[in-house]
């Protein structure tokens, strides 16, 4: 009689993002016992992942959700003992470049100390584990496209610095104690999931709602700027891959695809029927003080090693968001009937 394999168990950081949502369902579909870090806040902040928490006693239970914060290294040591996963995939954020100029310090101390309060904690619980840093193209920040992973690191905000440090101390950790620890540098990648203040979902939700009478004018900075967006389910996946590969690396995951947010404008509105220009106005409150101008990625090293590419290209990738947005609203007006009438 053979005996099964064990259980893998996963700890990701970030689990109430984007990324870490999408993630924490790839790896519950693999099989993987999913332990998510969240954070203590005074509203519900776990809507997308509430669709896959099932109640403690459910048989199907693999999910566990635990407080703790990246701010607080004690914790994580506690945490990481109590756990003691295979996986750990570093996702949690001050994510917003804009917002890492008014909060420089903060965003310094999680987005970049923040790293390393992990990494410690890993050294001193005495884990034996595979890591993951979300690395970011917002590192590559001045220097011109195409970016690959020997492209000269020029960041242009607190987030991109607080970022370069991260990739490096995970380089170095894994140099120095030899810790199979990888750097996935991601391009920006998007879904119906994404936080409503970055610009592609501040778009398409504006067309759902110019779309339904809800708005009539939407307000942006900067236009010309030129973004590699991709689709976020498949970047979770190229995640898992590179913990997976037998050797620890750094890898870009992209389109190597160039649109301007005036293109991702066009995609949405025209994808509703509507033109851009009548609705959108300039405010320079969206600038930021250093821009980065154009990020465009080259994914073939994780095309050869991982055998990962994308499938969703910018164009799709509006559509896709532009039809959630224009659906949720649906939902939220019926729902908004039913409890006018009930
Ligand atoms: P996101 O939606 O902004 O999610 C960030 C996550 O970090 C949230 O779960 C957030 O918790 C958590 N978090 C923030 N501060 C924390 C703290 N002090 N302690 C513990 N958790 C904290 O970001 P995302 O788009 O999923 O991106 C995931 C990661 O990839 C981030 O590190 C981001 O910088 C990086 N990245 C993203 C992209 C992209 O295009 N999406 C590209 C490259 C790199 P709350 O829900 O409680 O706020
Ligand atoms: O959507 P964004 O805020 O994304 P940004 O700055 O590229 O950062 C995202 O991608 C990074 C990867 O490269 C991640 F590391 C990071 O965590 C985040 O997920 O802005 C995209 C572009 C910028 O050039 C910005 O100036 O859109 C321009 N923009 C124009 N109007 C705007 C707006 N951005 C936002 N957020 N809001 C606007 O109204």
């Amino acid at each position: 009689m053979t005996t099964p394999a064990p259980i893998k168990r996963a700890l990701i950081t970030g689990i109430t993002g984007q990324d870490g949502s999408y993630l924490a369902e790839l790896l519950l579909s693999k099989g993987y016992e999913v332990h998510g870090l969240i954070r203590r806040s005074s509203s519900f902040n776990t809507a997308r992942i509430d669709h896959i928490y099932q109640p403690a006693q459910a048989d199907d239970h693999r999910l566990f959700l635990h407080f703790a914060d990246l701010s607080d290294g004690s914790r994580l040591v506690t945490l990481l003992n109590e756990i003691q996963p295979h996986e750990v995939y570093n996702l949690a954020a001050q994510s917003h470049v804009r917002v890492s100029f008014d909060e420089p310090e903060y965003t310094g101390d999680v987005t970049g100390l923040g790293t390393i309060r992990l990494l410690e904690a890993i050294r001193a619980a005495h884990i034996d584990c595979r890591f993951y840093q979300a690395s970011s193209s917002e590192m590559f920040g001045a220097t011109p496209p195409p970016q690959n992973e020997e492209t000269p690191f020029y960041p242009r905000s607190p987030y991109g610095v607080a970022k370069v440090y991260s990739y490096w101390i995970t380089r170095n950790y894994r140099e120095a104690y030899g810790l199979f620890a990888v750097n996935g540098i991601l391009f920006n990648h998007e879904s119906p999931r994404r936080g409503g203040t970055f610009v592609t979902r501040k778009i398409t939700r504006a067309v759902a709602r110019i779309k339904a009478g809800l708005q009539s004018e939407l307000y942006l900075g900067n236009l010309d700027a030129v973004r590699d967006w991709g689709y976020a389910p498949e970047y979770v996946e190229g995640m898992w891959r590179m913990l997976q590969h037998d050797e620890p690396t750094d890898y870009v995951l992209a389109t190597n695809t160039a649109y301007t947010v005036r293109d991702f404008l066009q995609f949405s509105f025209e994808h509703a029927g509507l033109d851009w220009e009548k609705y959108v106005r300039f405010d320079d409150r969206y600038l930021r003080p250093t821009e980065v101008d154009a990020l465009v990625g080259d994914f073939g090293r994780a095309q050869s090693l991982l055998g990962w590419e994308p499938k969703v290209l910018t164009p799709r990738l509006a559509q896709i968001m532009v039809d959630a947005d224009v659906a949720a609203l649906d939902v939220e007006g019926r729902h908004y009937v039913d409890q006018v009438q009930s």
